[in-house]
Order: C-alpha cells, then sequence, then structure tokens
C-alpha cells in the first residue's frame, strides 16, 4: 500500500490492529482518512491469516471526532452527496466484511465516529469515552447511517433523543442504553501514579496522561484478549454467524431461521468443524 499516512496497522498473530491516527483532529475523517482506511479494510480483508479485526483511534483522547468539518463547511450539495456516499461505502464494507471486528472506542465517538464504531460488531469503551449524533449542533443530520443504525441498537425513542440534542454520553451510560458492550475502567490494582499536590499543575497534567496511557493499554489489552478469545473458535463458524445475525436482523423470523439451517449446514462441511466434535469426544473419554 503506498502513501498510507493516517491509518496505522499493526497485526498481533491472528489480530489486526487498525489506528486512525490523525490525533491534530481527534482523528476526524477526511477524504484521505475514508479512503486509507477503505483500502486497509480491502489488503485485512484479503489476509487469510487475519481473523478477528479491531478498530481504534490514536492517542488517549480520541476514537474519532466524525467527519472533517473543516473540509464540509464549504461544500456543495453534490460534493455533501458524494462524501456521504463514499464514507457509507466504507462503513457498509466494514460492517459486512466476514471477519468479526471489534471497536475500542478510547475516547470521543462523535457523529461519523460513533456511526463508525456502530459498524464494529462489538464495542468496547474506555471509562473516559464519551459517545454522541452532534450533526444537528452544525446544521446537518447524521449522514454516515447515523438515524438507521443508532436506532436499531438503542431504540427510536433514545436514537432520536441523541439525535435531537446532540449530546455527548458517558461511556457508563452508552452501556446502559447497550451502545457499547462493555466499559474498561482503572482500580487501584492497576498501579496507578502516586498523588500528586493539586497545586501543582505540571505534575497533575503529567499524572493525567499517565491515567490515561494506563487506560487505553487495558482497553487494548481487553479488546485484543477478546480478539484471541475468538480467534480460537472455527473461523467458518463465527463469520457464518456474523452473517447470519446481520442479515437475520432486517429480514422477518421464518427467513432468519431458514438462513440459520443454510449457513449451520453449510458449517459440516468444514473440516475444523468435524476435529474440533472429535477432540470434544475424545477429550470426554479421557
Ligand atoms: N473535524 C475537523 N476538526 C476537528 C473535528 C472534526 N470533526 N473535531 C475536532 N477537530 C479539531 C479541532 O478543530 C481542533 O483543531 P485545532 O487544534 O487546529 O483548533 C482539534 O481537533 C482539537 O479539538 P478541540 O480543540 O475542539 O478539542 P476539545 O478537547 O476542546 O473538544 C470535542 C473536543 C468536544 C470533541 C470538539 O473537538 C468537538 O466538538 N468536535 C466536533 C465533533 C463533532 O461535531 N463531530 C461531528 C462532525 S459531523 C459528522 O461527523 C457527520 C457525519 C456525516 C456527514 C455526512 C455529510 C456529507
Amino acid at each position: 500500500m503506498s502513501n498510507v499516512k493516517y491509518i496505522q496497522l499493526e497485526s498481533q498473530g491472528e489480530i489486526a490492529i487498525l489506528r486512525i491516527n490523525r490525533p491534530e483532529a481527534l482523528n476526524a475523517m477526511n477524504i484521505d482518512v475514508i479512503s486509507e482506511l477503505s483500502q486497509t479494510i480491502d489488503k485485512v480483508g484479503a489476509d487469510e491469516s487475519i481473523k478477528v479485526i479491531i478498530i481504534t483511534g490514536a492517542g488517549e483522547k480520541s476514537f474519532c471526532a466524525g467527519a472533517d468539518i473543516s473540509y464540509m463547511v464549504d461544500i456543495d450539495p453534490i460534493t455533501a452527496e458524494k462524501y456521504a456516499s463514499s464514507a457509507q461505502s466504507v462503513l457498509n464494507k466494514i460492517e459486512r466484511i466476514e471477519k468479526p471486528v471489534l471497536g475500542a472506542i478510547n475516547g470521543y465517538a462523535l457523529g461519523g465516529g460513533c456511526e463508525l464504531a456502530m459498524v464494529c460488531d462489538i464495542r468496547i469503551a474506555s471509562s473516559n469515552a464519551k459517545l454522541g449524533q452532534p450533526e444537528v449542533t452544525i446544521g446537518i443530520p447524521p449522514g454516515w447511517g447515523g438515524t438507521q443504525r443508532l436506532m436499531r441498537l438503542v431504540g427510536p425513542a433514545k436514537a432520536k433523543e441523541l439525535v435531537f440534542t446532540g449530546k455527548m454520553i458517558p461511556a457508563e451510560e452508552a452501556f446502559q442504553l447497550g451502545l457499547v458492550n462493555n466499559v474498561i475502567s482503572l482500580t487501584p490494582d492497576d498501579n496507578l501514579p502516586p498523588e500528586v499536590a493539586a497545586d501543582d499543575k505540571e505534575k497533575q497534567k503529567e499524572r493525567s496522561n499517565q491515567i490515561a496511557k494506563l487506560l487505553n493499554n487495558k482497553l487494548m489489552n481487553e479488546c485484543i484478549a477478546m480478539g484471541k478469545q475468538i480467534a480460537k473458535n472455527s473461523y467458518n463458524a463465527v463469520k457464518v454467524s456474523k452473517m447470519l445475525v446481520n442479515r437475520g436482523m432486517d429480514a422477518d423470523l421464518e427467513t432468519g431461521l431458514r438462513l440459520e439451517i443454510y449457513g449451520w449446514s453449510l458449517c459440516f462441511a468444514h473440516e475444523d468443524r468435524k476435529k474440533m466434535m472429535s477432540d470434544f469426544l475424545n477429550k470426554s473419554k479421557k
């Protein structure tokens, strides 16, 4: 891949970590970020050694602060349509990729950032994360899937409340709503840096930075641990399960159940299914 600047790709065994790397703008997605995200997803999607993808933001402050407002301020409706279409097609690609995708929400996930989080299969947030759809505060409705996916996750009434007010909600509230799966917090067991004098602003800032780094590491460790737990299962069974949940969401129950029968039966074609079942039976005999 050439000239990749805004997406850092790191792999840890069977897990690929994609980091949006534009911290100077709180990882807001301009056209180049969107294009690089698309290329990187294609690359990771084609890599058979990768079983799980984690998407996160560089730094400790923001997952992604949404679409790039400095770009949007002067565009016309035709350009806006292109911008929204290209972003939606990348987000759709992430939602539909057969590999499971975890969102490590390490700070602000606003507007397009919340919409990016919502196409991840599982969202884990750090306790300092803040989520929201603030688009109406700058004169537009959500445009990268927010009106549609938020209501499917939290129900239409809460989705409307969040969209109409444009308010940011803390990770814990997002958890209560079902918008994130889990919230990672630090505890005294996490080797917190010692307290410093309240009037020593310099030391206070340094300590806050250290705490933010610890929290971010803990978030990533939790996501990687979950990624490993998923990766050790049958990849075929996991990817078919993902497809069944995604496709079943907007289908009637009968269609979803019929699809489930086909997806389930197809897994009997794979060697790993036979081996895993036999291993289980042999283990229970020991
Ligand atoms: N776009 C561009 N730059 C941004 C964005 C953004 N979304 N968010 C932050 N930045 C920049 C700031 O301008 C600032 O830059 P500089 O240092 O050069 O002044 C830098 O990041 C740091 O930001 P702040 O100084 O504002 O940091 P604070 O800690 O004070 O505040 C906030 C953090 C609360 C996150 C604040 O930055 C904020 O409110 N950002 C905007 C969030 C937002 O409204 N996001 C939604 C954008 S709209 C959207 O995503 C729509 C998607 C669909 C569109 C479809 C249309 C085609």
